[in-house]
């Protein structure tokens, strides 16, 4: 098949699994072709299958705005004509699947038929989607794409929470490949944070308030005091700066450290212990999963699609929302002693498994092929 991906080419959540799937229905054979307005961060060298089409918008004085959406349509009308996709998969409502919509409109008028699938994310629904001024847009869009993937059961149903909307949604989770048995994983990089006897916290996100990174450090204080700890925090955002300051209050300074955008997130989760994801909401957590799939418990929240994830007591343990006494009591359930750390590390990896990229890359595909067996 050509399939054409739309995505947001950033560290976000979307982005990684929409890349992630391109990357790897390339290496099934398809031929991929990702749409964006930069080189996905995750998308790597030069790779067979793969082509990159960038959506650039000239800065014309005339707008205050620049109409991306337009730019964009026009890429897709542009890459499916010239390329002969099949299909379009566009990752993210807003505005991607208006956008997909246009250039549907647009190829069908020049007799070209293109089917293109919507796959929502979280903040598409749960934040962004719901503010009024998108809401008619995005129950549009749901209502015309051929077809709407979720990342999770409690997505699917916020989505018909919040829209208009009885179309039907598969649920497709995020994926990830479990590298070898966690015990075998290079830890020697442990020693440059933390010594012998410490253990490492981890936290990663892109720091917007949604994901209450506050929480994180008031767990770390609260476990630190019982168990002396390091937190390495992962990613940048609008936070950041607030963190920092609280982090200075609560004198943690000499135990955290801001590691910022780091572009393989395997190798700082893999030193660490437990991987703390206290969000207010949370469609999927896939970095959760990521952590998850080395061998590292999670503390989270119970919110949204985090409990589809992260089995309470097995992989590790949910709390409410803010209940950050939880979160620490639970943190040090965990870190007791190195047999409860080590059924957890094994717990949360075998967890893992069940979101093998093979498999659910195959229900992608299924959902493609059934659509084009309509065409
Ligand atoms: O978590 C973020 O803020 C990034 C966001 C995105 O849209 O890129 O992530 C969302 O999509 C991920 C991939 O499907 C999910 O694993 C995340 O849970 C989801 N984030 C939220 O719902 C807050």
């Amino acid at each position: 098949m050509k399939i054409g991906i739309v995505l947001y080419p950033t560290f976000g959540g979307s982005g990684v699994v929409a890349t992630e799937l391109g990357k790897s229905l390339a290496k099934k054979g398809h031929k991929v072709h990702f749409i964006t307005y930069s080189q996905p961060v995750r998308l790597g060298s030069f790779r067979e299958n793969v082509s990159y089409h960038e959506v650039a918008v000239s800065d014309y004085p005339l707008f205050e705005y620049q109409p991306y959406e337009t730019v964009l349509a026009s890429k897709m009308v542009d890459v499916v004509k010239h390329e002969g996709l099949d299909i379009l998969h566009v990752h993210y409502a807003i505005p991607h699947a208006s956008a997909a919509f246009m250039a549907k409109m647009i190829l069908k008028s020049q007799g070209i038929t293109i089917p293109f699938v919507t796959t929502l994310h979280g903040t598409d629904i749960t934040l962004v989607g719901r503010d009024p001024s998108f809401e008619p847009v995005i129950t549009f869009c749901l209502n015309e794409s051929d077809a709407v993937t979720a990342v999770s059961q409690s997505l699917k149903e916020d989505t018909y929470k919040h829209f208009s909307t009885t179309r039907h949604i598969d649920v497709i989770p995020n994926f990830i490949k479990v590298p070898g048995d966690f015990e075998t994983l290079d830890r020697s990089r442990r020693a440059c944070y933390a010594s012998e006897d410490e253990f490492i916290l981890c936290h990663v996100s892109n720091f917007r308030k949604v994901k209450r990174v506050e929480d994180v450090l008031y767990v770390f204080q609260k476990v630190n005091a019982v168990k002396p700890s390091r937190l390495l925090l992962v990613g940048d955002g609008p936070e950041r700066y607030k963190l920092e300051e609280l982090c200075r209050e609560l004198d943690l300074c000499d135990r955290v450290k801001f590691l910022g955008k780091v572009m393989e997130t395997q190798h700082v989760l893999q030193i660490s212990d437990v991987f703390l994801l206290p969000s207010k909401t949370e469609s999927f957590g896939l970095a959760a999963l990521e952590a998850m799939a080395v061998g590292v418990p999670v503390i989270s929240s119970n919110t949204g699609g985090i409990p589809e994830v992260n089995l309470h007591g097995f992989s590790g343990f949910l709390s409410n929302v803010g209940d950050v006494d939880d979160m620490a009591k639970n943190t040090l359930e965990i870190l007791k002693d190195q047999a409860s750390l080590l059924r957890f590390r094994k717990q949360a990896q075998d967890r893992a498994r069940g979101f093998d990229i093979d498999s659910v890359v195959k229900q992608y595909e299924e959902v493609y092929t059934s659509l084009l067996e309509m065409v």
